[in-house]
């Protein structure tokens, strides 16, 4: 299989976190996002969404990380990635799509540079809109898991909702947001990050 990645992207990092987990062998092929590769006809070609990471499975190419682990998950279900009932998984997935589709896209680097390119703004309002943003993503999730004992999102073992967790908040750090609020996310960040998988996957180990 051949990744379409960037270090640094955290859907990518996701995407790089199950193929680990499942102990799957891949090839990087790297888009970089600062040069606007992702933008270009030999990419779009592929994704025509210009947004990475894309996989070509050998029988295709997929888009959205999501999709992306959830294929992954299907064809190779060990270690699986989602609990084993149906509201225990909806509830694994609600807590992934509330990362990747309300904290995420609102911080993505397309949005960050119309805010600073056409709309004008200057770079401590950035910091202040994605912030914000964070914020108000990251403190429903820290109120929904701070009474739970388990060690991550859901039971004993990552699921997709860690999957998801741990690259937003490793974006969360880039841009400086205190995290002292979310003491439940961070220890579930710390718990995937003592596994393998998980530092494999990391941007600095790219
Ligand atoms: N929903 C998509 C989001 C993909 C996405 O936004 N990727 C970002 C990097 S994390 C990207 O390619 N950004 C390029 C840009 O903004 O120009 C997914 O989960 O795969």
């Amino acid at each position: 299989m051949k990744l379409y990645d960037y270090i640094r992207s955290s859907a990518a990092y996701r995407v790089r976190i199950a193929l680990h987990l499942k102990g799957l062998a891949y090839q990087a092929s790297p888009v970089s996002l600062l040069d606007g590769v992702q933008l270009g006809d030999a990419y779009r070609a592929l994704n025509p969404t210009g947004l990475v990471p894309s996989l070509d499975t050998g029988e295709g190419i997929i888009s959205q990380s999501l999709a992306i682990i959830e294929y992954l998950d299907e064809c190779y279900p060990e270690p699986a990635l989602l609990p084993g009932t149906p509201l225990a998984r909806a509830r694994v997935r609600a807590l992934a799509l509330q990362i990747a589709c309300d904290i995420h896209p609102l911080n993505n680097l397309r949005v960050l540079k119309y805010l600073t390119g056409e709309l004008g703004i200057s770079e401590a309002q950035k910091t202040s809109w994605y912030h914000h943003w964070l914020r108000q993503g990251l403190a429903p999730l820290e109120q929904q898991l701070s009474d739970s004992d388990s060690s991550f999102c859901w039971g004993e073992s990552p699921t997709l909702a860690d999957i998801c967790l741990v690259p937003q908040l490793y974006n969360a750090r880039r841009f400086k947001l205190d995290l002292t609020p979310y003491p439940k996310l961070t220890a579930i960040e710390q718990a995937c990050n003592r596994l393998d998988a998980f530092n494999q996957a990391h941007p600095d180990r790219q």
